[in-house]
């Protein structure tokens, strides 16, 4: 029986929960918690198919404001070069919007004005970048969760892609654009979300101005910054290098749990 549901789940590549899905009937035992842990015992499946079958909505540490480090380094673009953004820039982000799109039900523009009207989650996080630093800082945002349930989710949608405003590596094919995925696990994990300020300031251009992505489980190549389309999709066949991400094109891992 497990084995079944098992086998239909990570079919079904579904990353909610059974009751989010509206499964019934023999489905529901995904509930139960014996089932649950017979499912984490379940054989030779790699940790990626456990996830995708159990959920799992453990919270990132979170800290003081006693803890927050002095300075918080700037990685990767501290400053995107493009016309577009320098425009934006100039004009503090009162023209900008956040496009979100792809596979939803109602494709929607927000402005920074709009997302910071929204209501807001604060946390104070770890940042573990993989070149071997850290740093605590105090994230305020609105859940993504909130955004994607104002565009609506279409049933094929799996992914949540975040395009960002850097082109990280200039190409002649326009390949080098950052940009990043997370699942819907993380996609609709309470931690999970569009900061516009740090330490209590809005967001300098070096941490990702206007409005970056913060994920908290996961490593600092997935903390996207410059934010300007949000694109739900079914795979990532159709995006770059297909890997889900600038730095994954180039073989960092698609999944950067801590
Ligand atoms: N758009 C964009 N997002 C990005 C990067 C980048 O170069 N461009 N660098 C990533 C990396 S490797 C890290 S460690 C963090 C750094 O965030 P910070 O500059 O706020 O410290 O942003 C991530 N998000
Ligand atoms: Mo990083």
């Amino acid at each position: 029986m497990s084995r079944l549901i098992t086998r239909r789940r990570f079919l079904i590549g579904s990353t909610l929960t059974a009751s989010a899905l509206g499964l019934s009937g023999c489905d529901a035992l995904v509930q139960n918690d014996k089932v649950q842990t017979t499912l984490k015992l379940a054989e030779g499946l790699t940790k990626r198919a456990q996830r995708l079958l159990i959920g799992d909505n453990t919270l990132a540490r979170e800290y003081t404001l006693a803890d927050i480090s002095p300075s918080f380094r700037a990685n990767g673009t501290s400053m995107p070069d493009g016309a577009q953004y320098q425009q934006l820039l100039s004009t503090q982000f009162s023209q900008w919007q956040l496009e979100v799109g792809g596979l939803v039900e109602r494709p929607t523009k927000f402005s920074l004005a709009t997302l910071k009207a929204m209501p807001a989650r604060s946390q104070i996080t770890r940042h573990d970048c993989v070149e071997g630093w850290s740093a605590i800082g105090q994230w305020t945002g609105v859940p993504l969760a909130a955004v994607l349930d104002k565009v609506g989710l279409k049933p094929e949608a799996r992914y949540i892609v975040f395009h960002c405003a850097d082109e990280y590596e200039k190409t002649l094919d326009g390949s080098g654009w950052y940009y990043e995925s997370i699942d819907l696990v993380d996609a609709f994990h309470p931690q999970t979300i569009l900061a516009h300020s740090m330490n209590g300031r809005d967001l300098e251009v070096a941490h990702g101005a206007p409005l970056r992505l913060r994920v908290e489980r996961q490593l600092g190549y997935k903390q996207a910054k410059y934010l300007m389309r949000i694109e739900a999709v079914a795979d990532f066949s159709n995006l770059y290098g297909g890997n889900g991400g600038f730095w994954e094109d180039r073989g960092y891992e698609w999944y950067a749990g801590i």
